[in-house]
Parts: structure tokens; C-alpha cells; sequence
């Protein structure tokens, strides 16, 4: 009996960290961790893909970086502090993955989406938001690009985040801006984006 206990309490241990950070994590020996060690800080929560198993290299997501917006009002190139100088609104969010993990909220900064899609053409006078199609600096992989919805691009909680925790992204969590959405799996939270497409698909 004393052995079935020890078992189960060493299983509770070393699978409880699916759902908690920091140490409990660390022991988390028989549940999807995601891979790389978060380290520690604001940026020290889990990571599905490291910048470098996405191919990501520093000279694209330095000075030179630009994001794109695309819609009816054309193209629209923007630094990073071009989106740090826009309206910043926060949102506590988890990162909450298929595989089987989920992290505490973070507390994300950045631009609402549907403010970019106003910048991209799409303002008030248009009606509501429309979808967008978000395209990562990483060049190929199944996660590269996702679609957000319209009313996923509406929330008020949709972000292109900036920091987390008030420290700039870390190059791991997407680094120089990166998709938050609320209610949504972790993939549709685009790391390293590069492009936003505004407009519902046809
Ligand atoms: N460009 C890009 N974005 C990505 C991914 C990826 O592989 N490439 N992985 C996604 C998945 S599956 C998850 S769960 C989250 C994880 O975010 P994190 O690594 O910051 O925790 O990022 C998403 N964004
Ligand atoms: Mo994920």
C-alpha cells in the first residue's frame, strides 16, 4: 500500500506542473513542458517554440524590423517604437496550448488590434472590425501565419503585445510584437509578426 501511495503522490508531482509555473513546472517530468527553459522575469513562463528552432535571426527583429499593415488603405510600414508611441492597452491573458499546458496570466501591453485594423483602413466610419490574416517573420512551419476572426479582431482584449509583465518581449515569446487573443488556443497567438492582412477572406 505504502508503494501504490508513494507512486501516485510522485505522479501528482511530477504532472501537476502542467498546470502551474516556476517550480512545480521544473518537476513537471511527465507532462508536455514545451521544451526550452523559460528562465526567470516577466518573460519566465513557458515556451512552445524558441526563436531559434523558428529559424528567427537577430538581424530581422532588430533596428531594421518593420511591421506591415496591409488593407483598403494600402500598405502602412511601422518600428516598433512607431507601435509603442500608438494608444497601449493591457490585457492578463494565458498562454493556453493544445499539447497540454497553460501558463499563469500574463499581463500583455500593446496595440488593440482593431486600432491597426483602423490604421489599415478599416476605422469606425467602416463598421466593425473585419478579419485578419497574421504572417510571423518565420519563414516556414505549420504556425507561421494564422487567421483571426472578425470579432476576434473586435475584442477589446486582442492585443499586438509589446511586453509582458512590463518588460519587452523576450526573442522566445515573440519578440519584436506578437499576437494576444483571449478565449483562443495558444497557436493563434503569432510570435514574431511581420504582416497583418485586414479584410474578411473571400
Ligand atoms: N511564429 C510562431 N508563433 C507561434 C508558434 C510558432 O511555432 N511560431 N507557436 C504557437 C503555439 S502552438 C503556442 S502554444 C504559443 C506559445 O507561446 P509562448 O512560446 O510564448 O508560450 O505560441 C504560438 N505562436
Ligand atoms: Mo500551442
Amino acid at each position: 500500500l505504502a508503494v501504490v501511495g508513494a507512486g501516485s503522490l510522485l505522479l501528482l508531482v511530477t504532472s501537476v506542473g502542467r498546470s502551474f509555473d516556476g517550480t512545480w513546472r521544473r518537476v513537471a517530468l511527465l507532462t508536455p513542458r514545451g521544451g526550452a527553459e523559460p528562465g526567470s522575469g516577466p518573460n519566465g513562463f513557458q515556451i512552445n517554440k524558441t526563436a531559434r528552432k523558428a529559424g528567427i535571426v537577430t538581424a530581422d527583429t532588430g533596428e531594421r524590423w518593420r511591421l506591415t499593415l496591409a488593407g483598403p488603405a494600402g500598405e502602412l510600414r511601422l518600428s516598433r517604437a512607431q507601435l509603442l508611441a500608438l494608444e497601449q492597452h493591457t490585457a492578463a491573458l494565458p498562454i493556453a496550448c493544445v499539447e497540454g499546458w497553460s501558463t499563469a496570466d500574463q499581463l500583455w501591453c500593446g496595440v488593440r488590434l482593431r486600432d491597426l485594423a483602423a490604421l489599415a483602413g478599416y476605422g469606425d466610419a467602416a463598421g466593425p472590425p473585419p478579419a485578419v490574416l497574421v504572417e510571423s517573420l518565420q519563414v516556414s512551419g505549420p504556425f507561421r501565419s494564422v487567421a483571426l476572426r472578425d470579432n476576434q479582431v473586435a475584442d477589446p482584449h486582442s492585443l499586438l503585445a509589446l511586453t509582458v509583465g512590463g518588460a519587452a518581449l523576450s526573442l522566445d515569446h515573440g519578440f519584436p510584437a506578437r499576437v494576444i487573443v483571449p478565449a483562443a488556443p495558444g497557436v493563434m497567438n503569432t510570435k514574431w509578426v511581420a504582416r497583418m492582412t485586414f479584410g474578411d477572406p473571400r
